[in-house]
């Protein structure tokens, strides 16, 4: 339940705004450092550019690569 209600507060914000809402820390919902594809799916806008944003190409955007959004 605690990862719906995070995914539901996640989708209020990412809603809510029309370029990247959240910061990098709340779209890391499990805390690994890194945004991984299904994490960056709560924004359409951070999903449009992530395969160019993922330089390099390991399927997940480390802080640095979303810095660069
Ligand atoms: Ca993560
Ligand atoms: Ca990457």
């Amino acid at each position: 339940m605690k990862t719906l209600h995070k995914t539901l507060a996640l989708l209020a914000l990412a809603t809510s705004s029309a370029a990247f809402a959240a910061d990098f820390d709340t779209l890391d919902v499990n805390g690994d450092g890194a945004i991984s594809k299904s994490e960056a799916s709560v924004s359409e806008a951070l999903m449009s550019q992530f395969k160019e944003l993922d330089t390099d190409g390991n399927g997940e955007l480390s802080k640095q690569e979303y810095s660069k959004a």
